[in-house]
């Protein structure tokens, strides 16, 4: 179908959850609707924030250049602008974006007559990030717990925050985590491969190959194929865990955990079978 014959069968009317058919209109491809505004409001006042926190610093260089979180003794208060104040608001300002974002795709599902799944999987990046800068501060007692704004400076803050538990690859959360993360990696490149090897199979003008040819071809070599549709349940499943499980090794670290992370496999010789030889 051709472009603009398409958009004429799918930008239907409706759909939206704020607003009705007010901002219900696209602005030339985009679809923008109540939560495009307000997506738009948060990304450019935020941006700018960061450019004034930016012009406020001693550096434009942009690798150097960083918003950071107030001090641990502002706590949970309102900092002052240049004291952390600026993070508070650019972390609200991103929240507010981001989740905007998240439910512009909804509309977007609701005028398609699709499922929720892609603002679901966003919705957990979004958790990932919330979870850093909001939950874990907040159960902390300060919002100086959160990441700074900057480049390397948040690499430092991971690496700070990591070697402040000793070793962080011993965190047992943050193992299932790179766990899904490789295995997300795995996934990707063999559905990669397996659909271009069959959409693409090799000599111009041979007709492409079916969902057919991808499950023999597994069965061929392992005796199992998951499908054409499983293999996408399945990506979705390892993505959206690696997101939760990075979430999980962090928010544990410091609330509920609080010694270096090797102790933690202390339970492995405290079993009751051999602690007491
Ligand atoms: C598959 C299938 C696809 C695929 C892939 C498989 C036809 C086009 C990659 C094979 C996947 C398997 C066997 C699961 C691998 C398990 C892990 C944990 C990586 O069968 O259906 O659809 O793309």
């Amino acid at each position: 179908m051709a472009q603009l014959s398409f958009e004429r069968k799918y930008r239907v009317q409706g759909g939206t959850l704020v607003g009705g058919d007010l901002f219900d209109f696209w602005v030339g491809p985009f679809y923008v609707g109540f939560f495009g505004v307000t997506t738009f409001f948060f990304a450019v006042l935020g941006t700018i924030l960061i450019f004034y926190g930016a012009s406020q610093g001693d550096t434009w260089n942009p690798w150097l250049i960083s918003i950071e979180p107030p001090a641990l003794e502002y706590g949970l208060g309102a900092a002052p602008l240049l004291e952390g104040g600026l993070w508070q608001i650019i972390t609200i300002c991103a929240i507010g974006a981001f989740v905007s974002w998240m439910m512009r795709e909804v509309e977007i599902c609701r005028k398609l007559g699709m499922g929720y799944h892609v603002p679901f999987a966003f919705g957990v990046a979004i958790l990932a990030y919330v979870t850093l800068v909001v939950i874990r501060p907040v159960l902390l007692g300060a919002w100086g717990h959160g990441f700074p704004y900057g480049i390397f400076s948040h690499l430092d803050w991971v690496n700070n925050v990591g070697y402040a538990y000793g070793n962080f690859h011993y965190n047992p959360a943050h193992m299932v985590a790179i766990t899904f993360f490789f295995t997300t990696c795995l996934a990707l490149a063999l559905h990669g491969s397996l659909v271009l090897s069959a959409v693409n199979p090799g000599k111009k003008g041979d007709i492409i190959k079916s969902p057919d040819h991808e499950d023999t071809y597994f069965r061929d070599l392992i005796g199992y194929s998951i499908g054409p549709l499983g293999i996408h349940r399945l990506g979705l499943f390892l993505a959206l865990n690696a997101g939760l499980w990075s979430a999980i090794c962090i928010v544990i670290s410091g609330t509920i955990w609080f010694e270096e992370w090797i102790v933690w496999w202390d339970w492995y010789y405290e079993l009751p079978w051999w602690r007491d030889l």
